[in-house]
Protein backbone atom coordinates (compact mmCIF):
# COMPACT_ATOMS: atom_id res chain seq x y z
CA UNK A 1 0.00 0.00 0.00
CA UNK A 2 2.90 2.52 1.23
CA UNK A 3 4.35 1.70 -2.43
CA UNK A 4 1.43 2.28 -4.42
CA UNK A 5 0.80 5.93 -2.73
CA UNK A 6 4.68 6.55 -3.31
CA UNK A 7 3.92 5.78 -7.04
CA UNK A 8 1.05 8.18 -7.25
CA UNK A 9 2.82 11.28 -5.49
CA UNK A 10 5.65 10.39 -7.81
CA UNK A 11 3.32 10.12 -10.93
CA UNK A 12 1.25 13.46 -9.24
CA UNK A 13 4.29 15.58 -8.80
CA UNK A 14 6.09 14.83 -12.36
CA UNK A 15 2.32 15.89 -14.01
CA UNK A 16 2.28 18.78 -11.57
CA UNK A 17 5.86 20.01 -12.81
CA UNK A 18 5.47 19.46 -16.42
CA UNK A 19 2.49 21.20 -16.47
CA UNK A 20 4.37 24.12 -14.46
CA UNK A 21 7.47 23.77 -16.60
CA UNK A 22 5.62 23.99 -20.36
CA UNK A 23 3.32 27.41 -19.22
CA UNK A 24 6.68 28.96 -18.05
CA UNK A 25 8.61 27.95 -21.23
CA UNK A 26 5.37 29.45 -23.03
CA UNK A 27 5.67 32.36 -21.22
CA UNK A 28 9.16 32.93 -21.32
CA UNK A 29 9.61 33.14 -25.23
CA UNK A 30 7.52 35.81 -25.49
CA UNK A 31 8.50 38.26 -22.78
CA UNK A 32 10.88 41.07 -23.83
CA UNK A 33 12.58 41.68 -20.70
CA UNK A 34 15.81 40.01 -20.62
CA UNK A 35 16.85 37.90 -16.96
CA UNK A 36 13.29 38.54 -16.17
CA UNK A 37 13.15 36.73 -12.80
CA UNK A 38 17.14 37.80 -12.20
CA UNK A 39 17.64 34.01 -11.96
CA UNK A 40 20.76 34.87 -13.96
CA UNK A 41 24.48 36.46 -13.33
CA UNK A 42 25.10 39.01 -14.81
CA UNK A 43 21.63 40.51 -13.62
CA UNK A 44 21.66 42.18 -16.75
CA UNK A 45 19.39 45.14 -15.09
CA UNK A 46 21.22 48.35 -13.71
CA UNK A 47 20.28 50.31 -10.32
CA UNK A 48 20.30 54.09 -9.74
CA UNK A 49 19.71 55.77 -6.16
CA UNK A 50 17.65 58.87 -6.25
CA UNK A 51 18.33 59.87 -2.76
CA UNK A 52 20.60 57.97 0.25
CA UNK A 53 19.72 55.42 1.69
CA UNK A 54 18.98 52.97 -1.46
CA UNK A 55 20.46 49.73 -2.03
CA UNK A 56 19.52 47.16 -4.98
CA UNK A 57 20.71 43.53 -4.88
CA UNK A 58 19.62 40.34 -5.96
CA UNK A 59 18.25 38.68 -3.16
CA UNK A 60 18.33 34.82 -3.23
CA UNK A 61 15.98 34.38 0.11
CA UNK A 62 12.87 35.84 -1.27
CA UNK A 63 11.21 34.79 -4.92
CA UNK A 64 8.04 34.43 -6.45
CA UNK A 65 9.07 32.33 -8.78
CA UNK A 66 12.75 30.41 -9.09
CA UNK A 67 14.85 31.31 -6.71
CA UNK A 68 15.67 35.27 -6.75
CA UNK A 69 14.40 38.61 -6.80
CA UNK A 70 15.23 41.78 -6.55
CA UNK A 71 15.47 43.85 -3.64
CA UNK A 72 14.96 47.42 -3.09
CA UNK A 73 16.61 47.86 0.56
CA UNK A 74 15.23 51.31 1.78
CA UNK A 75 14.83 53.59 4.80
CA UNK A 76 11.90 55.83 4.73
CA UNK A 77 13.90 58.47 2.87
CA UNK A 78 15.34 56.26 0.28
CA UNK A 79 15.11 55.83 -3.30
CA UNK A 80 16.26 54.33 -5.93
CA UNK A 81 14.85 52.58 -9.66
CA UNK A 82 16.37 49.38 -11.38
CA UNK A 83 16.31 49.53 -15.22
CA UNK A 84 16.11 46.97 -17.86
CA UNK A 85 18.30 45.71 -20.72
CA UNK A 86 16.82 47.88 -24.17
CA UNK A 87 14.10 46.02 -26.07
CA UNK A 88 12.62 46.41 -29.55
CA UNK A 89 9.23 47.44 -30.26
CA UNK A 90 6.61 48.19 -32.87
CA UNK A 91 5.13 51.65 -32.87
CA UNK A 92 1.00 52.11 -31.66
CA UNK A 93 1.12 49.10 -30.73
CA UNK A 94 -0.11 47.22 -27.28
CA UNK A 95 1.98 45.60 -24.66
CA UNK A 96 0.68 43.78 -21.84
CA UNK A 97 2.97 44.61 -18.59
CA UNK A 98 3.34 42.32 -15.60
CA UNK A 99 5.46 42.42 -12.29
CA UNK A 100 5.30 40.58 -8.75
CA UNK A 101 6.03 42.51 -5.71
CA UNK A 102 5.92 42.02 -2.32
CA UNK A 103 7.74 44.26 0.55
CA UNK A 104 6.45 47.24 3.06
CA UNK A 105 6.99 50.61 0.31
CA UNK A 106 5.82 51.82 -2.65
CA UNK A 107 6.34 51.07 -5.81
CA UNK A 108 6.30 52.18 -9.45
CA UNK A 109 6.51 50.25 -12.84
CA UNK A 110 7.54 52.35 -15.41
CA UNK A 111 8.41 52.16 -19.59
CA UNK A 112 10.27 54.72 -21.27
CA UNK A 113 10.00 54.57 -24.62
CA UNK A 114 12.77 55.77 -27.20
CA UNK A 115 13.30 56.51 -31.28
CA UNK A 116 16.71 54.79 -30.65
CA UNK A 117 18.96 54.04 -28.28
CA UNK A 118 22.28 52.60 -27.97
CA UNK A 119 25.32 52.49 -25.67
CA UNK A 120 27.04 55.58 -26.52
CA UNK A 121 24.05 58.07 -27.58
CA UNK A 122 20.41 58.67 -26.39
CA UNK A 123 18.25 61.05 -27.85
CA UNK A 124 16.71 62.90 -24.80
CA UNK A 125 13.99 64.53 -27.06
CA UNK A 126 12.51 61.94 -28.08
CA UNK A 127 11.98 59.88 -24.70
CA UNK A 128 8.27 59.47 -23.66
CA UNK A 129 8.13 58.32 -20.02
CA UNK A 130 4.66 56.30 -18.55
CA UNK A 131 3.79 55.15 -15.49
CA UNK A 132 2.14 51.78 -16.07
CA UNK A 133 1.81 50.50 -12.74
CA UNK A 134 1.75 51.69 -9.35
CA UNK A 135 0.95 50.95 -5.71
CA UNK A 136 1.58 49.53 -2.21
CA UNK A 137 3.47 46.94 -1.59
CA UNK A 138 2.11 44.15 0.44
CA UNK A 139 3.17 41.03 2.55
CA UNK A 140 2.74 38.64 0.26
CA UNK A 141 3.80 38.48 -3.53
CA UNK A 142 1.07 40.03 -5.34
CA UNK A 143 0.78 40.13 -9.00
CA UNK A 144 0.03 43.56 -11.08
CA UNK A 145 -0.18 44.33 -14.30
CA UNK A 146 -1.48 46.64 -17.49
CA UNK A 147 -1.89 47.12 -20.76
CA UNK A 148 -0.11 49.85 -22.89
CA UNK A 149 0.47 51.06 -25.88
CA UNK A 150 3.45 52.07 -27.95
CA UNK A 151 3.96 55.86 -28.94
CA UNK A 152 3.68 56.34 -32.79
CA UNK A 153 7.26 56.96 -32.84
CA UNK A 154 8.88 54.26 -30.25
CA UNK A 155 11.01 51.97 -31.91
CA UNK A 156 13.03 50.68 -28.71
CA UNK A 157 11.80 50.27 -24.80
CA UNK A 158 13.15 49.60 -21.53
CA UNK A 159 11.57 48.86 -17.66
CA UNK A 160 12.42 51.25 -14.80
CA UNK A 161 11.45 49.22 -11.24
CA UNK A 162 11.33 52.22 -8.59
CA UNK A 163 10.62 52.09 -4.77
CA UNK A 164 10.71 54.30 -1.96
CA UNK A 165 9.50 54.48 1.85
CA UNK A 166 10.58 50.63 2.29
CA UNK A 167 11.31 47.01 1.40
CA UNK A 168 10.43 46.06 -1.86
CA UNK A 169 10.80 42.55 -3.84
CA UNK A 170 10.33 42.43 -7.61
CA UNK A 171 10.31 39.48 -9.41
CA UNK A 172 8.98 37.93 -12.37
CA UNK A 173 9.19 41.02 -14.52
CA UNK A 174 6.85 40.50 -18.26
CA UNK A 175 6.40 42.55 -21.18
CA UNK A 176 4.66 40.94 -24.35
CA UNK A 177 3.31 42.82 -27.18
CA UNK A 178 -0.36 42.01 -27.72
CA UNK A 179 -1.08 42.76 -31.34
CA UNK A 180 0.12 43.24 -34.72
CA UNK A 181 1.73 45.99 -35.91
CA UNK A 182 -1.39 48.04 -38.17
CA UNK A 183 0.73 49.40 -40.83
CA1 LIG B 1 12.83 34.84 -9.65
Amino acid sequence: MKNLVLFCVIIFSCQFLGFTLFNHNLTKKKNLVCNSSFENQPAKWHFYIIKANAIGEIDSTEAAFGHNSYKFKENTSGEGFLHSCVFKVNPSTKYSVSVWVKGAGKFQVQVLWWKKYNDTFIDESAQHLKIVIKGNGTSQWKESKNVIEAPSDARKAYIRLIAFGGNVWFDDVNVHQLDIIQH
